[in-house]
């Protein structure tokens, strides 16, 4: 399926043309990419049937573009606008603030190409002389280059973890292949990834190969060898295949699930014992004493099993040597969700049919929390509508316990936007940032924590994977204060978010807060997205214990009554 690419064909000449101020026909190609995007069928079927004008936004000449690209791969017409402007677009466009018309001015006044020639100038004090960039905006481009450098081309995991279960699936399909495991950062549940990584076993390596590159996912072969090949899919993400002999599978998968910091330190420890470890297998005295998996290796190097969300070298080999690490939450441990949004604000679905859906995910319980009306965006609730909120609650017939809730915003002076005898009436209250300005964000956190009705911190560092960094925090004050105060802080499981990150999770744990797993859901699906927050919690050895979602309805209706009257949660 080309669907994916001709989108991002089209997507690119929009942005030239929108560079070059051609606006309408910028729009059009932009419309037509939207369109091919959102398709659920193959384009080619359309192109096939000389069908594709009667898609949305689809005319006769961008009809022609498009055949133009599933016949080559490419557009001319798309190299003729980058000979005219050759700019390296797409990390231009990541950096906050900048857009196809500053991109032109950038280029024509300080040839500026790509993002080295915009670190250089903005460094040198250069963008300031362009109209409408001042010392501010420098300095903002300045540290958004940083950011876009560190997450060019990494894809979310939510995005890249079911496209590698597929190729992983299409791979058991074939009659030849043993095992198959999907290993490196996807394995370690990393909420971004670089590529994916894929191993097997079998007995006709070549065969698995030819088979591996001749997917129809496969746009492009990067790589072909008798052992290992790398396919590039339709989107630009690469995939790996790399196939070992059955008794050399858990050496393998041991190396190649990584992180390169883990598999560095358990070589050394390896060395420290007079032992060597590789992709092969562990060896004594030239002599192989382990390698068939990963469970024997850590048994002879004398470990505990790590599970591969540890694998940062973070600490957990030293205790898994002293037989002290995290039993690991699990997805099947959790009984409820406490922060979603219904059709009483921003959401998209009535209350009854959230509570049915908890249902068949077999939770007991959910907490709605509709936004507050000051975010004015989203029509939430004012006091009026709370109430008959919580009354179209009460009169609820649903298996799943329904807990009334809200999410209040915290103002910028750290106050809610609700007042407190309003609170007191519901079962439980997220405070969240949703604007953050100028006062200090701790300050306006701490605030928070200090007000009795409230039990969740939502989202607390406000971080947008790809988009938006945490806000400057001092974490050590916020943990230590949310301890003292029985206070609970959300692992939004939107896999945007996923914050708390996990290096956080694990600090938040060791000052003793509690946490909890939310999906933050506004659409049903959302609700699924519990299980990115599982695997981040993973990461930051979060256990069943840590987690307050895990517990069942009437601890958690403890947990929730105690902790409104200001008394330590545990
Ligand atoms: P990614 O793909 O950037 O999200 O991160 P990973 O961890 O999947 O990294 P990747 O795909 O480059 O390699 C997979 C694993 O293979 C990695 O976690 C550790 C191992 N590995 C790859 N190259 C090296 C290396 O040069 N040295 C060591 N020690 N390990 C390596
Ligand atoms: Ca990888
Ligand atoms: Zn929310």
């Amino acid at each position: 399926m080309k669907n994916a690419l001709v989108a991002r064909i089209l997507n690119r000449v929009a942005d030239f043309l929108e560079l070059k101020e051609e606006t309408f026909r910028a729009k059009a190609y932009r419309r037509a990419a939207h369109t091919i995007q959102l398709l659920p069928t193959d384009i080619e079927e359309y192109a096939k049937k000389r069908k594709l004008t009667e898609l949305p936004g689809i005319g006769k000449n961008i009809a022609e573009k498009i055949e133009e690209i599933l016949e080559t791969g490419q557009l001319s017409y798309l190299e003729e606008l980058e000979k005219e402007y050759p700019i390296d677009m797409d990390s231009l466009l990541a950096i906050e603030g900048i857009g196809p018309r500053t991109i032109k001015i950038l280029y024509e006044k300080l040839k500026i190409k790509n993002l080295q020639d915009l670190e250089y100038h903005a460094q040198k004090g250069n963008l300031q002389k362009i109209k409408g960039i001042g010392e501010k905006k420098e300095k903002r481009i300045l540290q958004s280059i940083k950011f876009v450098r560190s997450t060019l081309g990494r894809r979310l995991l939510a995005y890249a973890a079911p496209i590698a279960e597929y190729i992983k699936s299409r791979i058991e399909e074939h009659p030849k292949t043993e095992k198959v495991k999907i290993a490196g950062s996807i394995r370690r549940g990393k909420e971004t990834i670089g590529d994916i990584d894929i191993l097997t076993t079998t007995k006709n390596p070549k065969e698995i190969i030819d088979y591996f590159t001749s997917l129809e996912i496969a746009d492009e072969i990067i790589a072909k060898g008798p052992k290992k090949a790398i396919i590039r899919l339709e989107d630009g993400l690469e995939c790996e295949l790399r196939i070992f002999k059955e008794d050399e599978f858990g050496a393998a998968l041991l190396y190649f699930t990584g992180s390169m910091e883990f598999n560095v330190e358990l070589r050394r420890l390896a060395r420290s014992k007079s032992m060597k470890l590789n992709e092969y297998g562990l060896y004594k005295n030239s002599k192989r004493i382990a390698s068939k998996t990963e469970k024997e290796i850590f048994k002879a190097l004398g470990l505990e099993y790590i599970q591969p969300e540890l694998r940062e070298n973070n600490g957990e080999i030293e205790a898994a040597l002293q037989g002290k690490l995290p039993t690991l939450v699990r997805e099947d441990q959790i009984k409820g969700d406490l922060h979603i949004h219904s059709i009483w604000s921003d959401g998209t679905e009535t209350i009854e049919t959230l509570a049915k859906a908890a249902e068949s995910l077999g939770y007991e319980y959910i907490a709605i929390t509709d936004h507050s009306s000051s975010l004015k965006i989203v029509g939430g609730l004012d006091e009026e509508k709370l109430q008959r909120q919580i009354e179209e609650i009460d009169k609820l017939n649903s298996k799943v316990h329904v807990f009334k809730g809200i999410e209040v915003n915290i103002r910028l002076d750290g106050q809610l936007d609700i007042p407190d005898d309003i609170l007191s009436r519901l079962d439980i209250v997220i405070a969240s940032i949703h604007s953050p300005g100028r006062e200090d964000m701790t300050e306006r956190i701490l605030s928070a924590i200090q007000n009795k009705h409230v039990h969740i911190i939502g989202h607390p560092t406000g971080r947008k994977l790809f988009r938006r960094e945490e806000y400057p925090l001092n974490l050590d004050r916020i943990f230590e204060e949310a301890a003292d105060n029985g206070k609970i802080f959300e692992m939004n499981a939107n896999p945007i978010r996923l914050d708390l990150k996990d290096i956080y999770i694990k600090k938040a744990i060791e000052y003793g807060c509690k946490l909890a797993i939310n999906s933050d859901a506004h659409r049903l699906p959302d609700l699924h997205n519990i299980k990115w927050g599982v695997k981040t919690a993973r990461r930051g050895w979060a256990t069943s214990e840590d987690i307050i979602n895990t517990m069942n309805l009437k601890q958690i209706k403890k947990i929730l009554k105690n902790n409104s009257s200001g008394v330590r949660a545990s």
